[in-house]
C-alpha cells in the first residue's frame, strides 16, 4: 500500500516537472519573453515632438527594456528617424543599453536588420556599440557623425544571422562610447529565414 502511494507521488512529482517545462518561455537573463518581437521602430510610447525622454536601466521602452545606463528616445521631429517618426539614441546622460526577449524556435536561423546612425549634435566623430544576442557579443557596430545633420541623418542599414539556442532569445543593442553623443537606432527587424535573406 504505502509502495503504491509512493509511486503515485513519484508520478505527480514527474507531472508537475513537465509542466514547468512548458511554462512561458524565458531567457536566461529571466526577461518575460514575448510571442513575437515587436517595435523595432521605437514608435511607442510617443514622446512630445521635437523632444525626447531618458529612460534609465530598468524602464521600459514599449517592448523594449533598458539594461544598462540611460538612452534617449527621441520624439518626432527632433531629428530624422530611419522609419516612422521616433528612434532611439543610445547614450543618454552616459551610455546604455536596451534589451528585448521574444520567442524563437530553437535551431531555426534569423536575420536581424537595423538602421544605423550617430547623435550629430556634438562629441567625438564615432559613434560605437554592439549587438548582442543572449548576452554573446554578434556584432560591433561603429557610424562617423562627420558631415551629418538631424535633417541628413545619414543611416546605413547594417544585419547579421543567429541560430536560436532556445525558444526565447534576447536581443540587445548596447553603446560602446562614452559621452551624451551616442549611435543612434531605428527600424530593427528580427526574420525567422525561410530561407535566409542575409
Ligand atoms: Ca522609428
Amino acid at each position: 500500500m504505502s509502495l503504491s502511494r509512493t509511486r503515485v507521488a513519484a508520478l505527480a512529482l514527474f507531472v508537475a516537472a513537465g509542466t514547468a517545462l512548458a511554462a512561458p518561455a524565458q531567457a536566461a537573463g529571466g526577461h518575460r519573453a514575448l510571442s513575437h518581437f515587436d517595435d523595432g521602430s521605437f514608435e511607442s510610447p510617443k514622446v512630445a515632438a521635437n523632444s525626447f525622454s531618458e529612460p534609465v536601466a530598468g524602464q521600459n521602452i514599449g517592448p523594449w527594456q533598458v539594461t544598462s545606463g540611460t538612452v534617449d528616445l527621441i520624439g518626432a521631429g527632433f531629428w530624422q528617424a530611419a522609419e516612422g517618426d521616433q528612434s532611439l539614441d543610445l547614450n543618454g546622460a552616459g551610455p546604455g543599453a536596451v534589451a528585448q526577449t521574444f520567442t524563437t524556435v530553437p535551431g531555426a536561423t534569423y536575420s536581424v536588420t537595423y538602421a544605423l546612425a550617430g547623435n550629430p549634435d556634438g562629441g567625438i566623430a564615432l559613434r560605437t556599440g554592439r549587438a548582442l544576442i543572449d548576452g554573446q557579443d554578434f556584432q560591433d557596430f561603429s557610424f562617423d557623425v562627420t558631415g551629418k545633420t538631424r535633417t541628413a541623418m545619414g543611416y546605413v542599414g547594417r544585419q547579421f544571422n543567429f541560430v536560436a539556442q532556445n525558444s526565447a532569445t534576447t536581443l540587445t543593442f548596447e553603446s560602446t562610447v562614452g559621452g551624451v553623443y551616442g549611435p543612434v537606432l531605428d527600424n530593427v527587424q528580427v526574420k525567422e529565414c525561410k530561407p535566409c535573406c542575409g
